[in-house]
């Protein structure tokens, strides 16, 4: 199924549903794939971070880098890791500065990102319109009692191989980014009633196989689109009726599936809506500001 061509009728649909202002409350569903041309690894990809922690750490499985209780017995391999995964001087890609152009537009219901870089921050989209489902790596504290800890001091300590311990309960301090068997945020489930509102659902750049979060677009309306904008197929996909799955090669049913690189996807998309001078001059403005910055 991945290798069929987008129906035509399905792509046309969008582009005019953009065109006429068809969708005002547009719902971004992302993971790392979005930011993998900015340089930052994703986890399953043939080149991600999967692909060579299990021997280089000395880990059973991939997985027990980024899981709560092998972090609480021995930080030291998720600490080494954190030495190498310097993402401060990267820029946001053209899938973020697409997001921030909808926001700044007014078509952005939310964005619920698994990823914990902030590149949605630094392409200028308000942080009230972000979920950061997942956490953020610019925030420390104590994964057992919550106390927050000051992320620099974390950094430092870090970088001169000391283990930082919570001075109320003794456990290891990591960035405040959610772990395997970690709780996702109150506010996570809070504002996930929001996801209701969609009209248009762009899923893009992950493999949907983290859950809870890879549960979203299953629980977009009926009524809205779902496009997904990815390497390869990504989800549950189903042929019967009464499901939520995907069904992308249903023509009665209101999926798409985009296959490809999320910012050449996003550029042809830019293209044929007809927006591609507003969306060029959108990202050079954005990307002088961050660099004078
Ligand atoms: P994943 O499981 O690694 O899947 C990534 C998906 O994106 C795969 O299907 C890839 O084929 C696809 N992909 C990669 N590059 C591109 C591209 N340029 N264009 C289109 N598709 C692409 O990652 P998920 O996000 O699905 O898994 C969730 C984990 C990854 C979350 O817990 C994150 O915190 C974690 N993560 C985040 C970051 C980040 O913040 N940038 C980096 C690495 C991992």
């Amino acid at each position: 199924m991945g290798s069929d061509q987008p129906h035509p009728n399905k792509y046309e649909e969008i582009i005019e549903g953009f065109k006429t202002n068809k969708f005002k409350n547009i719902t971004f569903i992302t993971g790392a794939g979005i930011s993998t041309s900015a340089g930052i690894p994703d986890f399953r990809s043939p080149t991600g971070i999967f692909a060579n922690v299990k021997k280089k750490y000395g880990l059973n499985r991939p997985e027990d880098l980024f899981e709560l209780n092998s972090f609480l017995d021995n930080p030291k391999p998720f600490y080494d890791f954190c030495k190498e995964f310097n993402i401060e001087h990267c820029l946001p890609t053209k899938t973020h500065l697409f997001q921030s152009f909808l926001c700044h537009k007014g078509l952005v219901n939310k964005i619920y990102t698994q990823n914990v870089d902030g590149l949605e921050l630094k392409a200028g989209c308000p942080e009230n319109k972000i979920i950061f489902a997942h956490g953020r790596i610019t925030e420390a504290g104590c994964p057992k009692c919550f106390k927050s800890y000051d992320i620099e001091k974390l950094r430092e300590n870090i970088n001169k191989d000391i283990l930082t311990t919570c001075s109320s309960c003794g456990a290891y301090i990591k960035p405040k980014v959610v772990f395997y068997n970690e709780s996702l945020s109150f506010s996570f489930y809070f504002k996930f009633i929001s996801i209701k509102f969609s009209d248009l659902g762009i899923i893009m750049g992950t493999s949907l196989r983290v859950f809870p979060f890879g549960n979203l677009p299953y629980s977009l309306p009926k009524s809205s689109w779902r496009v997904l904008i990815n390497m390869e197929e990504a989800g549950y996909m189903s042929y019967q009726e009464d499901s939520n799955a995907f069904r992308f090669n249903d023509i009665n049913k209101k999926d798409l599936f985009l296959q490809g690189k999320c910012d050449e996807v996003i550029d042809k998309l830019v293209r044929d809506i007809g927006w591609e001078q507003e969306f060029n001059n959108f990202c050079n403005q954005r990307l002088s500001q961050i660099q004078n910055k």
